[in-house]
């Protein structure tokens, strides 16, 4: 029964948040049994996916402009109904988009239903966010005689270049918001997972999207570089590393024309506290889902632990303990918990930072993994100081460093130096220490005695600060309006005629 009240799935069950019209509500249940059935039987393409040439990225850029023309004039009532239709398919075609997240990006059955989840959620919560804010425009004081209006309207052609590690609902995120806002987009997935990107496009496509307003271009990194180089462009919106984000950004800022404006959503060296004060059993669960789950390719997982020396010994044995019972292998076994990571060359990456380690670090844990198969088993390693680690190692690795209660400012310190500011845990009952470390720390998702991955959208809107980030957060309030231009228009009522009318808009 305790169950059942919790946010935690009975067995056999996942257990999800989901917004609907009436807001977003938490509870909503799903028998796995059947949705693993229906799964099973998607039949998925095998073709080779064509890529765009140079040539093809200047070709969708000049169809947006056209499209952008008609788009941009249309409702946010038009654009919200075509993002709601939108998220009905996704859910409808739920069991394919797991399929396809399996097959293509190596997702275990629960990464893989909270993506779609989270996907559709992207589409209603802009949908929901687009009517609010693109509708009738904000109205502002005035002297009597004249009236005031601030409203949003599409930037021109946004290119948008999401990555493989959420590759449906990073991608419908950046795509939904971008054309919410009155924007046509030029979306670059992933080369690593087209597939799934080319079946998103056709279905939002097929719920009203215009085809001159989204256009799909796949390839690697030198067509998005082309895209950004163009000079029809209005605006980036990226999602990946930070040093792919610099260089988008020394190719806009390198322009003659408008300043482009660029949305990067990087990495982060993502730390969490443990201090004497908190619950065992919960630190292991939440270390272990935040540095393990997703084989720890998000960009909000766990990579640097600090945990307090007087419980530092008998914490990180729990969690090498919690570490032990997980199951690596295959995504679609229903019972792996840990995946492949993307593929060989982020393997060899991975592998070669664990051999470092080992030789440097001192070994906590070490997994096991399937021999054959982009598989990379957890690991724990204990460093002497956090200094050790200077970049985002995207994989299942888990650095952990003890620190004596008196240095605690050095701790925060040391965070806040890393320069990056995405996610950060905090596991402590005392509130001051809480509200210390909120305090003193610049980054953008905080959680407390939780574990720190999984934002929902709407409900905790993701993204951060510094080497992370440009801000707005995704799945927040503010993202909307960045990407739109603003205008205010004041009209004098009291001239002859009035210019009644003119703010109507249809
Ligand atoms: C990413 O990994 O690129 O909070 C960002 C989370 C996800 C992170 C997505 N929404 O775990």
């Amino acid at each position: 029964d305790q169950a059942r009240n919790s946010r935690l799935p009975l067995p056999g069950e996942l257990y999800l948040p989901r917004i609907n019209s009436r807001g977003i509500e938490f509870g909503d249940r799903m028998a796995l049994d059947s949705l693993l059935q229906a799964v099973g039987s998607e039949v998925l393409p095998t073709a080779a996916v064509t890529n765009a040439t140079e040539k093809d990225a200047a070709i969708a850029v000049a169809l947006a402009r056209t499209g952008f023309t008609f788009w941009s004039r249309t409702s946010a009532d038009t654009r919200a109904t075509a993002l709601e239709r939108a998220a009905e398919l996704l859910e409808q075609r739920m069991p394919r988009f797991i399929a396809l997240l399996q097959t293509e990006g190596g997702k275990t059955i629960d990464d893989a239903v909270s993506e779609v989840r989270e996907a559709v959620d992207f589409c209603r919560y802009y949908a929901i966010e687009g009517r609010k804010q693109f509708g009738d425009g904000l109205s502002l004081p005035g002297p009597t005689g004249e009236s005031n209006t601030l409203r949003l309207r599409g930037r021109g052609v946004m290119v948008a270049i999401s990555p493989w590690n959420f590759p449906l609902a990073i991608f419908v995120g950046q795509v939904a918001a971008c054309l919410m806002a009155g924007n046509a987009v030029v979306a670059k997935p992933a080369e690593q997972t087209p597939r799934i990107a080319a079946e998103a496009v056709a279905l939002l496509h097929e719920a009203g999207i215009p085809d001159t307003a989204l256009h799909l271009v796949q390839g690697d990194g030198k067509i998005g570089a082309a895209l950004v180089a163009d000079e029809h462009i209005a605006g980036v919106v990226f999602t990946g590393s930070t040093d792919v984000a610099r260089s988008i950004n020394r190719t806009l800022a390198a322009k003659d024309g408008p300043i482009v404006p660029l949305i990067a959503e990087t990495g982060g060296i993502n730390a969490m506290i443990v201090d004497a004060t908190a619950l065992p059993e919960q630190v292991a669960d939440d270390v272990v889902t935040s540095a393990f789950r997703s084989a720890g390719q998000r960009c909000s997982a766990l990579r640097l632990l600090f945990v307090q020396d007087d419980v530092a010994d008998r914490m990180i044995e729990m969690i090498a303990g919690a570490a032990r019972e997980l199951t690596v292998g295959e995504p679609r076994d229903p019972a792996t918990q840990v995946g492949p990571v993307i593929d060989a060359e982020a393997k060899a990456r991975l592998d070669a930072h664990i051999a470092r380690m080992k030789s440097t670090a001192r070994v906590h844990f070490a997994g096991e993994a399937p021999a054959s198969g982009n598989f990379v088993a957890p690991h724990i390693f204990e460093l002497q100081s956090a200094d050790e680690l200077t970049e985002e190692v995207f994989g299942p690795i888990l650095h952990v460093v003890r620190y004596k209660a008196a240095d605690f400012a050095h701790v925060l310190q040391s965070i806040a130096s890393s320069g990056y500011g995405l996610t950060l845990g905090v596991h402590s009952r005392i509130d001051d220490t809480v509200e210390t470390v909120v305090e003193r720390l610049a980054v953008g998702n905080v959680y407390v005695n939780r574990n720190m991955i999984g934002a929902v959208v709407g409900v905790q809107p993701f993204g951060g600060h510094g080497l992370s980030g440009t801000g707005p957060k995704a799945g927040g309030p503010h993202y909307l309006p960045r990407l739109a231009t603003e205008q205010t228009v004041t009209i004098n009522t009291a001239a002859a005629g009035g210019n009644v009318g003119l703010m109507t808009k249809e």
